[in-house]
């Protein structure tokens, strides 16, 4: 049996303004873009969140809900040291450690010694520490897998303790609605409600073949964690020199117009990965294009700017299309950086982001 923790800060951009000035403490406060650059909400804290303040909100609304609400703009850098910070404290106990974000990662703390091997004292020892050297408060979830665990986290939040025990599973993850299971991103959420699937204890109804007949792979997902098995191993971050995103199409794209809107719909979650990454600096972007003939051409170039261009994108597109002309399988788009740590699957979550 595995033991894993998961922790999340408890609204962490907005815990780390506060921290660093104390007006902010009681005070609705979110940290986001204003209005002429993304114009979206990052974070809120607590306080903000009781008028209905929420992350990936565009700012005129979370004001028009609290007018009082103060925003601020996001200050990456600094997350980015806290978060480090945050790391070494988990590296104390585990070298097991899987960072989802800045804020969230999964430990795997099986073979650990300390504290008599019990994962709920590591994971409380780790949560002092995090208050004592940081003054940031975090949540955990403690259970025997990686599902159980990063659901348990959000039981008891802020600054509170989940533990799942294995005999508890199947009472904790019955009345769990279908969105909170990895993989369950708005979309599935909404295909499966319109079968009257609304919780686990609905999803375990279904059967194998059914569900792979619907859903493919994540069919056999479904069912799993519908019933809290989780067999994904804690994959330990490693640096990663770019961030990219693509798309093997169901058919060939033949046309230009589709081509663009393939394009477009991958910046936007390029930018996604990218912003979650905490927006780290790069130097050059670049376009992959696979053809019907399986032949792969790619094109780099510099890039300066501080976010990534779509322009600059469509154009290194066209100019890779138009010496090809023919039918298109795949198209890729990255960005080279400097380095960053890796962060595992977050797309989900994030659908919301840049709507
Ligand atoms: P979360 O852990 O989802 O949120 P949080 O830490 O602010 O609040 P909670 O106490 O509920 O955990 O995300 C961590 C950080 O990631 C958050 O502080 C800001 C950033 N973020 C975005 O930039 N955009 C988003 O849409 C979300 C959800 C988070
Ligand atoms: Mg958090």
């Amino acid at each position: 049996m595995r033991k894993i923790i998961h922790i999340d800060m408890d609204c962490f951009y907005a815990a780390v303004e506060m921290r660093d000035n104390p007006e902010l403490l009681n005070v609705p406060l979110a940290i986001g873009g204003d209005e002429g650059r993304r114009g979206v909400l990052c974070t809120s804290n607590y306080q903000a969140r009781k008028y209905g303040v929420r992350a990936a909100m565009p700012s005129f609304m979370a004001k028009k809900l609290c007018p009082d609400l103060i925003i601020l703009p996001p200050r990456f850098d600094v997350y980015r040291q806290e978060s480090d910070s945050i790391r070494k404290i988990f590296a104390r106990y585990t070298e097991f450690i899987e960072p989802l974000s800045l804020d969230e990662a999964y430990l795997d703390v099986t073979t650990v010694e300390l504290y008599q091997g019990s994962a709920t004292l590591i994971a409380q020892a780790i949560l002092n520490d995090i208050w004592q050297e940081l003054r940031l408060t975090a949540s955990a979830g403690v259970a025997s897998n990686k599902l159980i665990a990063k659901i348990a986290s959000d039981e008891n939040k802020p600054n509170g303790i989940c533990i799942v025990t294995p005999d508890k599973i199947d009472d904790f993850i019955a009345n769990l609605p279908v969105k909170k299971l990895f993989g369950v991103g708005p979309k599935l959420q909404q295909k499966l409600e319109n079968k009257g699937i609304n919780n686990c204890k609905d999803l375990q109804k279904q059967s194998l073949t059914d569900l792979v007949n619907e859903f493919g792979k994540m069919g056999v997902s479904l069912y799993q964690y519908s019933r809290g098995i989780d067999s994904r191993e804690v994959t330990p971050a490693r640096k990663r020199k770019s961030i990219s995103v693509e798309w093997t199409f169901e058919e060939n794209i033949e046309s230009e117009q589709s081509l663009l809107r393939a394009c477009e719909v991958l910046y936007k979650r390029l930018l996604k990965r990218w912003l979650l990454a905490g927006e780290p600096s790069f130097n050059k972007l670049f376009v992959k294009l696979k053809f019907d003939d399986f032949k792969q051409h790619t094109k780099e170039q510099i890039c300066n700017k501080e976010e990534p261009s779509l322009e600059i994108f469509i154009l290194m597109m066209e100019l890779l299309n138009n010496n090809n002309q023919k039918p298109i399988r795949l198209l890729g788009l990255g960005l080279r950086i400097e380095s960053y740590i890796e962060i595992g699957q977050l797309e989900f979550e994030f659908d919301a982001i840049l709507k």
